[in-house]
């Protein structure tokens, strides 16, 4: 076991003596590791160290974390549920009251408990399993919604803004990577002949016809627990929780919970969107949100998907442009493999968005 892990986990108020700390999940930021207690009566835990050159503000994104953590919780109890613990996410502070760790190299850890006997998908397997999911991150919006004042800390200050994705687009091709933009001209042209269409959200925002409100940000569905009998326990990965468009969290679900491949897939043709998925995850998460929503935010519902699996695109084209400095990186051509794959979707979203819009309309009758 690593000495170093061992001690960071030293300093938060654990319960049981740590038996084993192993890398764990596979996120594309963080470095995450499960660490295991010696005995069955204490929990296990899981400590993550945050990337501090992306969110550059930690203590901000752990006070909503931890903020918006206890107001579910708080819901939770007031509803009678018992297996609280299990339903959000508890961090456990350090010895001085702290929810974050700061070590002598400039590392921000934090630990949480882990959730026994849950997991997590990477792909949707069922219309059934969809819906759950749609509903989690209905709920989980619903559960936001009455959040007290102060607003959440903008934890990536223009995270889905795509007028500042564009701009960086533009300096990544004058960085031009190892002459990389010349491999991947077409993707160029998609991001260029998409770029007056992607402008449809914000414009929308910027007129008032869509209002902000509390979003997840990172609605990628392995970012929901599952309990043994397949039914969900709650969302994960607060790190992106903040002021957002309710299309960022539906869209972002339908990207990765109702395509039929993998982000990262290396066969495009295996890359499409399943509507009997998106109609599923459509009407769970419909469900818990359509008596607030309002009728221009429903009506851009089926957009979303297209531009936020655009903008997915966008973003790993671009850091594939600038040398693979954001994402972790399985290979030199994992960036431009996922943009790919993304802007494929964008692709099949587009030729199937009537009908897409046909099913959000008929499910908020
Ligand atoms: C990153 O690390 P992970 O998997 O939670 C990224 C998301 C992307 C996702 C793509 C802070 O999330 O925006 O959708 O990769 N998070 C950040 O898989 O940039
Ligand atoms: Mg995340």
């Amino acid at each position: 076991m690593d000495n170093t892990l061992q001690q960071i986990v030293a300093q938060f108020r654990i319960r049981g003596e740590v038996s084993n700390i192993v890398a764990f999940g596979n996120g594309h930021i963080n470095d995450t590791y499960l660490v295991t207690t010696t005995s069955n009566e204490t929990p296990d835990y899981v400590l993550q160290r945050k990337n501090h050159l992306i969110f550059k503000d930690v203590p901000g994104m752990m006070d909503n974390i931890v903020r918006v953590g206890r107001h579910i919780r708080e819901k939770l109890m007031n509803a009678g549920i018992t297996d609280v613990d299990r339903r959000v996410i508890t961090h456990i502070p350090t010895h001085s009251g702290a929810n974050f760790f700061h070590d002598d190299s400039g590392n921000y850890w934090t630990l949480c408990l882990n959730i026994a006997n849950s997991r997590s998908f990477e792909m949707i397997e069922n219309p059934h399993q969809a819906w759950l999911t749609g509903k989690a991150f209905g709920q989980f919006q619903q559960q936001l919604a009455d959040l007290p004042a102060p607003p959440l800390n903008e934890t990536i200050v223009d995270f889905h803004n795509i007028e500042f994705r564009y701009r960086n687009f533009r300096k990544a091709l004058e960085v031009n990577y190892h002459h990389r933009a010349a491999l991947v001209q077409q993707e160029i042209d998609f991001v260029l002949e998409h770029e007056t269409e992607m402008h449809t959200l914000i414009q929308a925002q910027r007129s008032g016809l869509v209002p902000m409100r509390i979003t997840h940000n990172d609605t990628k569905i392995n970012n929901v627990l599952f309990d043994e009998n397949n039914e969900v326990l709650c969302v994960i990965d607060l790190d992106t929780v903040m002021p957002g468009l309710v299309h960022f969290d539906f869209g972002d679900a339908i990207r990765t919970g109702a395509s039929t491949a993998a982000e990262d897939e290396t066969d495009p043709d295996k890359m499409t969107i399943d509507l009997k998925l998106f109609e599923a995850f459509a009407k769970g998460f419909l469900e818990e949100t359509k008596a607030v929503l309002t009728p221009s935010e429903i009506g851009l519902l089926p957009h979303s998907a297209k531009f936020m699996t655009f903008i997915m695109g966008l973003r790993f084209l671009t850091d594939y442009l600038e040398g693979d400095v954001y994402y972790k990186i399985k290979h030199p051509e994992h960036n431009v493999q996922r943009a790919r794959a993304q802007f494929r979707l964008v692709a099949e979203i587009g030729e199937h968005e009537a009908e897409m819009k046909e099913i959000v309309a008929g499910l908020s009758l």
